[in-house]
């Protein structure tokens, strides 16, 4: 399908070798639900999340140096343009650093039997759903494919990654979170959860790594009707999980998934072009936008702040560019 060697095939994700330096993320249009992947794809789900995570690529540059290099141009096959990434290569690290700022999924299964989350007490009485006090980083060990990441708390993660690298991708997950859920809220939605993947680029320092603040990523809640005591549905998977799991679909949650109706498929279509449009304010229409276009624009779709800018001839002096909070500085 691309001209490159195939390195991991992920469940709706396939990652491609391009260079020892540089690495193909490509996105397809298959969706997944309860860890299966279904039989059925919705049209335009790979170039959504593509675009998504470009949006927040850029928006968050200023945070954290993040490993994408280009996303249109003559690095990306024509096959898989608009729903492919070009990135920098980098030396994962072995922990997903998840920030929640609601309590769902196994954050909420954890607190019922603990009162904490990866080791971060939390009021009681808390429902599920219920926002935080404040954002909390709750990281996790990748576990192997089919099987379920494993909760960790911060000293394990200190045990793995060391003190300082540990503190750095807990301040740099809990800054873009923070960033992140203010502005889906001016737009009505809120980040209830959301998972980071970080690693060491070539000059030794911390990159952020995989997407961003995707729907496959994060769970995005519509704000309007949220009430904390009832289990929500992810805004993009809503209409999924509730056919799935009406008695209509037959599915008895053991089973292969089933092929989706064309109505669901239709209605998640439009969630996902939702969730992008609400977001970014962009429509899909203009995807992608080869970003040596963007370049002689000025405003602030011509700025960039991803790997491959630190290599950009036409790029402006740093002291154009938003500074990183103090915190956040590389050492
Ligand atoms: C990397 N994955 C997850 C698996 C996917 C993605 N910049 C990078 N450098 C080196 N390795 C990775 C990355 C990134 N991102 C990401 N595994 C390794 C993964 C399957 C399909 F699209």
């Amino acid at each position: 399908m691309t001209p490159h060697p195939p390195l991991a095939p992920g469940k709706v994700r396939d990652l491609y070798a391009v260079s020892d330096d540089h690495l193909l993320i490509v996105a397809s249009d298959r969706i997944s639900a309860f860890e299966r992947v279904f039989p059925t794809s919705v049209p335009d789900k790979g170039r959504v999340l593509t675009a998504m995570s470009v949006f927040w690529f850029r928006e968050l540059a200023d945070v954290l140096p993040n490993h994408l290099v280009t996303w249109d141009g003559p690095l990306i096959p024509e096959s898989v343009r608009g729903r492919a990434l070009l990135v920098e290569r980098l030396d994962m690290l072995p922990v997903e650093a998840v920030v929640r700022g609601y309590l769902a999924g196994s954050g909420y299964g954890d607190y019922c039997r603990s009162g904490a989350v990866c080791g971060v007490a939390l009021p009681p009485g808390l429902a599920e759903s219920a926002r935080l006090p404040e954002p909390i980083f709750t990281p996790s060990t990748k576990a192997r494919p089919g099987e379920r990441d494993e909760n960790i708390d911060f000293d394990t993660c200190v045990s793995v990654l060391g003190r300082a690298l540990a503190e750095e991708v807990r301040e740099a997950s809990l800054e873009l979170y923070r960033r992140g859920a203010a502005r889906a809220a001016e737009q009505g939605l809120l980040v209830a959860d959301t998972k980071f993947e970080f690693g060491i680029g070539a000059d030794g320092g911390l990159v952020l790594a995989d997407e961003l603040l995707t729907p496959d990523s994060a769970r995005y809640w519509l704000a309007e009707g949220h009430r904390p005591g009832v289990g929500r549905p992810s805004f993009d998977k809503q209409h999924v999980r509730d056919w799935l799991t009406a008695t209509a679909s037959g599915w008895d949650c053991v089973s292969e998934l089933p092929p989706l109706p064309l109505d669901v498929v239709t209605a998640t279509r439009e969630r996902y072009l939702e969730a992008y449009h609400r977001i970014t304010g962009l429509s899909l229409a203009d995807w992608p936008r080869d970003p040596a276009d963007l370049r002689q624009s000025p405003g602030r779709l011509g700025q960039c702040g991803g790997a491959g800018d630190r290599r950009d001839p036409h790029r402006e002096p740093d002291v154009h560019r938003p500074r990183r909070p103090a915190a956040l500085q590389p050492r």
